[in-house]
């Protein structure tokens, strides 16, 4: 025994705590996000490209096949939305589709080339039973060969794992954009919502398929932030869809002034050199872009795409067009 010690004697710990530790350093703070937005054209498109061929064979793209199984009347009011409830859209609600309707377009998706394919529903989150409901739409797609993907608004704990005993492979919830341009966009969810929901998919082991929005009358730097906030997910989405505004006329977003085509080419470059590893999706608002515009998405580190004459309520290139342009770039689609 020590001298002067006594049996019972506590030795106070305290001092040999280690200190808390600070939070990590954001990997990518927004303003190293928004310095590589703002690099010249070509040095950005270069960097891009180098990442790009480090991590995939450049000559092929994924193909996703999306389907509206649930279709308007949402509860929510995203500025951008044509099945917002809160707009005059001219679209009409309809519930939920039939197993059997909805194994057949996949089936049609498949035949046409597909790999994955992704049911959406306008819902602000789903009821258990809807989650009982399309978890047999998840296990009958499956036993097709395809990937399943979904997105139905805000998930639960319970209700993400019940998706991933399903064999659900992603779930697929935006960001949509910056933090601080949000709350013009959206006013009946809040941004942590959706990390909540992320969170919920990660936990459950489900892949995340999450991205965002521009041409809503954002600035540079909050595009910025939008990527600053999906690189730095930890760990960042396999899946990363960048949607150009579809404007739709009767949605309070209908009318903004269209995004510089280049613009959008470098948030494609910098989702890619932000987040490697990344499928990147070209997604909704190709069918207003032309062909060199795309190819230059392409060049820019853009790995994926909505394949499918519609999108979820508006319209894509139609898929005999869009095989006519990968063909012509030299670019292969993936295989199941
Ligand atoms: N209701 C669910 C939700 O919001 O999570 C799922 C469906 S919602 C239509 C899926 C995503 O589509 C939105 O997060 C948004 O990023 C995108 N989107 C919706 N309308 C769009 C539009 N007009 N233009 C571009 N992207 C749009
Ligand atoms: C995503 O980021 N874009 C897709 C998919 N995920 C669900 C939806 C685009 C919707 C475009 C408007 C419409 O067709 O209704
Ligand atoms: Fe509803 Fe989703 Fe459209 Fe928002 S984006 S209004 S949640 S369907």
């Amino acid at each position: 025994m020590i001298p002067g010690m006594t049996p019972t004697a506590t030795v106070d710990l305290s001092s040999l705590r280690p200190a808390p530790r600070p939070a990590p350093a954001a990997r990518w703070p927004v303003a190293d996000v928004l310095a590589l937005l703002g690099q010249p054209f070509m040095d950005l498109l270069f960097r891009a490209q180098r990442v790009h061929r480090e991590h995939f064979d450049p000559n092929r793209v994924q193909l996703s096949t999306l389907l509206s199984i649930k279709t308007g009347g949402c509860p929510e009011d995203c500025a951008y939305c044509p099945q917002s409830a809160h707009f005059e859209t001219g679209l009409e609600a309809d519930k939920l589709m039939a197993l059997d309707e909805v194994v057949a377009a996949a089936q049609a998706a498949k035949a046409q080339g597909a790999t994955r394919f992704c049911m959406g529903a306008a819902w602000r989150s789903p009821k258990d039973r809807d989650i009982e409901r399309v978890g047999e739409m998840v296990r009958e797609v499956k036993a097709l060969g395809l990937e399943t993907c979904m997105t139905l608004g805000m998930l639960d704990g319970g209700q993400a794992q019940a998706l991933q005993d399903a064999g659900l492979d992603y779930y697929n919830h935006n960001l949509d954009t910056d933090p601080a341009f949000y709350g013009q966009i959206i006013s009946t969810r809040t941004y942590q919502d959706r990390l909540d929901t992320l969170a919920h998919v990660r936990q459950a082991g489900i892949k995340v398929c999450c991205g965002g929005i521009v041409g809503m009358g954002e600035s540079r730097a909050e595009r910025a932030g939008l990527i600053a906030q999906l690189a730095n997910l930890e760990p960042y989405p396999e899946s990363v869809p960048i949607n150009n505004l579809v404007q739709v006329a009767g949605t309070p977003l209908a009318g903004t002034a269209p995004l510089d085509p280049f613009e959008f080419v470098r948030m494609i470059a910098v989702a890619r050199i932000t987040m490697p590893r990344a499928m990147v999706r070209l997604s909704a608002g190709r069918e207003q872009m032309d062909e060199a515009l795309q190819a230059l998405c392409f060049a820019a580190g853009a790995n994926s795409i909505f394949y499918g004459d519609r999108l979820l309520t508006t319209s894509n290139p139609q898929a005999e067009r869009d095989r006519a342009l990968l063909d012509r770039l030299g670019l292969r689609p993936t295989e199941a």
